[in-house]
């Protein structure tokens, strides 16, 4: 080989890796995500042994689907509200930079409604109806979790989970007609998780049927979100310890070996569990608070090598 085609081969191989940068440093193209709700005031069951309770939903379902885009996406969304309903319905979506009276106003029974947001901070947000009374439409069922995923994607701050699940914890008001009492935190008889007193619990439950799992070993991603009314929650996973908390669930705001987060009312957070890849250990995911805990706000957690290979991946983490 002489120098002259020595040195055009070089040349071809810089040119090769500089394109090659270039498409790892594309980011990922914004795009529009269209998402449409119905509200739907209809009878759910609130407990794993079948008790029916008259709740107000998107979609039929405590909580409303999981939406998740990506940093920069738009939102195009609509809310029908269809003419059989009672009540008006509104959505607030927190990861939404918009006008409380003109995009977050009610929609009456009959009506549809569209608007349009763009999804400009990373993280997990709660998102909920504000019609009047809002304590009674977030108590029968109205919220919901968007998951914007981070534009830069995973990195050592924010390394790519092996399983993911949404925990969406509320209070169950029996009296669903009394919204004094849920204003003023009178007579909550249930804690749910995803819609369920002791959803995923068949230890304090011996109707639960459902647990949430992983392998030994996995790193465990979990979408919390407090859908109290009145109280704040202290997430613990008992035998264990959060190796990452997300505040708000954006990766800038990361915190190390946490045993207890404190989430306020009405926000989300992204926790990070690693369990012993040695052996099979469970977890108790609670809030610590321990009227809640006792009321149902307990999450069982198996680390197992037979884990079901679907749970905790692609659309399956928030199992119903
Ligand atoms: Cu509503």
């Amino acid at each position: 080989m002489n120098i002259k085609s020595t040195s055009k081969s070089i040349k071809y191989e810089v040119l090769g890796l500089v394109m090659m940068a270039l498409l790892i440093a594309e980011p990922i193209a914004a795009k529009t995500v269209k998402v449409n709700m119905t509200a739907k005031e209809a009878t759910v069951v609130i407990d794993n042994k079948g008790t029916k309770y008259p709740a107000w939903t998107y979609d039929g379902k405590i909580p409303g689907p999981v939406v998740r885009v990506t940093e920069g996406d738009t939102v195009d969304f609509t809310l029908t509200n269809p003419k059989e309903n009672k009540e008006s319905h509104s959505m607030d979506f927190h990861a939404a930079v918009v006008d409380v009276l003109k995009e977050f106003s009610e929609v009456k029974p009959g009506e549809t409604k569209k608007f349009s947001f763009v999804a400009n901070h990373p993280g997990v947000f709660m998102y909920h109806c504000g019609a009047a009374t809002m304590a009674q439409h977030i108590a029968r069922g109205m919220y919901g979790i968007i998951i914007v995923d981070p534009k830069e994607g995973y990195s050592e701050a924010y390394p790519k989970p092996d399983r993911e699940y949404v925990l969406i914890q509320s209070q169950y008001f029996p009296n669903a007609k009394d919204k004094e009492a849920m204003i003023e935190d009178r007579g909550w008889a249930g804690s749910l998780i995803n819609g369920k007193i002791f959803h995923y619990d068949p230890v304090h439950d011996e109707n639960a049927s459902l647990t949430l799992q992983s392998k030994p070993g996995e790193r465990v991603r979990i979408f919390f979100v407090n859908a109290n009314i009145n109280h704040p929650v202290a997430f613990h996973p008992i035998a264990g310890i959060w190796d990452k908390v997300y505040i708000n669930g954006n990766p800038k705001n990361t915190l190390h070996g946490i045993q207890t987060y404190n989430v306020a009312v009405a926000t989300a957070d992204t926790f990070d569990l690693v369990s012993p890849a040695d052996h099979p250990t469970n977890n108790a995911i609670v809030d610590h608070t321990m009227g809640a805990a006792m009321r149902g706000a307990i999450t069982v957690l198996m680390n197992m090598p037979d884990a079901d290979p679907k749970m905790g991946k692609g659309e399956n983490i928030l199992i119903r």
